[in-house]
């Protein structure tokens, strides 16, 4: 293996996912003209699930392969314009050719409808555990609780060896933030965190629309697509599966899957606000099949998970930041009594430096500085203040838990200046207000080496994922604990109270001198 440091990583990137040209052997593919409603293309196994001789697919109307009643379901669904990729029409059904029981999945995309069979759960496996797991998530009151009952919940519903729930930084690094395992399965993945390049953009992208992919068989032969009518090229166009559960997911992946000794897996997505927060991991060394009524289970609790986490992650962030609340209403006070605001904030019982636990604040009013607590010198905090200033526009606040990466002179100052939040008032913004945040130690664990997260064929340029998952402990230096949003909305809106003292203050001087 050559070195993959500094690998150009877009040809992950650029794999084009949803028209992988094959789909999973665990079920069969029927693409059909939306009008006609005959069959376009198919999956290469789909005569075989669907009891149909082969070759004699050409003649079949769509009512002997999958029975008159789902067509009927289907023309009132396309006709009602309800065949959503991301919620499909669901129907248990008796295959015509051979009598066996089937689940199907239906949706519209890319200008065809899908017909997707596998299978059927046996009827009574509509899981019992489902209400009670559902009372608990909804009284779950911290993150932490509500991700460990959703793991174990998954876990024992489907039987993976482990479950875990990654959730994305913003740079789409990602961290497993709790997990069910076996217990002698190693390694523990919890607490670990994995570089952004594991999860490629056009993967996330497609993630955030379709919310689930289940991998029966890692090594399973994938179906080639078989298209019954060819276009003017004399080749059928690539069928986009982007909602399709039968899709045949990258080598690459699986691959990766190899080398984590990974076979039977899912990945569920978790959404917030629209955005991909997280995902739900599913692992199992065998082979794995979670039958379509079970998956269908496993979905509604992650999306039950997704529907407290704002709730329970706010309530965290609500209790810390009502503390705060309280200082700010406290300098208020101090200001209403006072003439000179800069003292009010500098000198009172209370002081700018109490708000959100930093180290030392600064008022700068007019081209001078005051401190309080401890702080970098006047000078240092001026040009801090400017290079803050840059990074924003209209006076809005701005924040960094690490200054040495806004400019790196000021690493000097990590011991009591790592990180600052800075906030501007008074004409044209010219004024501000600056808190600090001393170095605190900051340790992370990845799952393998974050600067080698790739290897490369020797002698190729075929770019494969890492070999090892070995924990790679890194250090950061200049860090500060991050500033909360809410820390920004408090600084803006101390700000503005100062804009107002300011304007009073004046009119007062005004109405003396006229
Ligand atoms: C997709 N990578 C994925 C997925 C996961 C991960 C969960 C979603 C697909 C799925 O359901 O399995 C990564 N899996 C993880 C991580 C853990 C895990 C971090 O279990 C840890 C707990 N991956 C690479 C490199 C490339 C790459 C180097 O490491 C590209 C060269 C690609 N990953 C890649 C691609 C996909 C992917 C292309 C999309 C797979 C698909 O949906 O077709």
């Amino acid at each position: 293996l050559a070195s993959s440091q500094g690998a150009d990583l877009t040809p992950c990137e650029l794999e084009p996912i949803h028209i992988p040209g094959a789909t999973q052997p665990h079920g069969a593919l029927l693409a059909l003209d939306p009008e006609s409603l005959s069959v376009v293309i198919h999956s290469g196994n789909a005569p075989g699930l669907l009891g149909i001789p082969l070759g004699d697919l050409r003649g079949r109307t769509l009512g002997q392969l999958v029975g008159d009643a789902l067509v009927e379901r289907i023309r009132e669904a396309a006709k009602a314009d309800d065949l959503d990729g991301a919620n499909p029409l669901r129907a248990i059904g008796e295959a015509p050719g051979n009598g066996s029981c089937l689940d199907y999945a239906v949706h519209r995309h890319g200008g065809l409808i899908i017909v997707e069979a596998e299978p059927a759960d046996a009827p009574e496996s509509l899981p019992a555990m489902l209400p009670r797991t559902m009372v608990r998530l909804r009284d779950a009151d911290s993150l932490a609780e509500l991700g460990r009952l959703t793991v174990e919940a998954i876990r024992h519903l489907t039987g993976y060896e482990r479950v875990l729930i990654y959730r994305f930084d913003p740079e789409w690094n990602g961290e497993a933030i709790a997990e069910d395992k076996l217990a002698d399965l190693e390694p523990a993945l919890l607490g670990l965190h994995f570089p952004q390049s594991d999860i490629p953009r056009q993967a996330r992208e497609l993630y955030a629309r379709n919310h689930s992919r289940f991998v029966p068989d890692r090594d399973a032969e994938r179906v080639p697509l078989v298209a019954m009518a060819f276009g003017s090229r004399g080749e059928a166009p690539p069928l986009d599966l982007t909602f399709a559960r039968l899709r045949a997911l990258s080598p690459v992946h699986l691959e990766y899957h190899r080398n984590l000794n990974v076979n039977g897996s899912m990945s569920v997505s978790v959404m917030k606000h629209g955005r991909l927060w997280g995902l739900v991991i599913g692992h199992h060394r065998e082979p794995l099949l979670v039958p379509p009524g079970v998956r269908t289970a496993v979905t509604l609790m992650v999306d039950a998970f997704a529907m407290r986490l704002t709730e329970v992650e706010t309530t965290a962030d609500w209790d810390e930041r009502q503390e705060h609340v309280d200082i700010h209403a406290r300098l208020l006070e101090q200001m209403a009594g006072a003439d000179d605001f800069v003292g009010a904030l500098t000198r009172g019982p209370v002081t700018l430096a109490g708000l959100f636990d930093a180290g030392g604040a600064a008022v700068i009013r007019g081209g001078s500085v005051h401190l309080v607590g401890e702080t970098p010198s006047a000078g240092d905090v001026m040009e801090m203040v400017a290079a803050l200033r840059q990074k924003v526009d209209g006076g809005h606040p701005v924040a960094t838990d690490h200054l040495a990466g806004v400019s790196l002179g000021f690493a000097g100052h990590s011991g009591l200046a790592s990180g600052a939040l800075a906030v501007f008032f008074g004409p044209d913004h010219r004024d501000a207000l600056i808190w600090f945040r001393p170095e605190v130690t900051r340790t992370i664990s990845w799952g393998g080496d974050p600067n080698k997260p790739v290897s490369i064929e020797a002698g190729g340029t075929r770019i494969l994922p890492r070999r090892s998952f070995e924990r790679w402990t890194e250090r950061m230096r200049g860090y500060s604990r991050p500033w909360p949003s809410w820390t920004l909305e408090i600084a803006h809106s101390l700000a503005h109270a100062i804009d107002e003292v300011i304007v009073r203050h004046q009119r007062k001087l005004a109405e003396l001198n006229g």
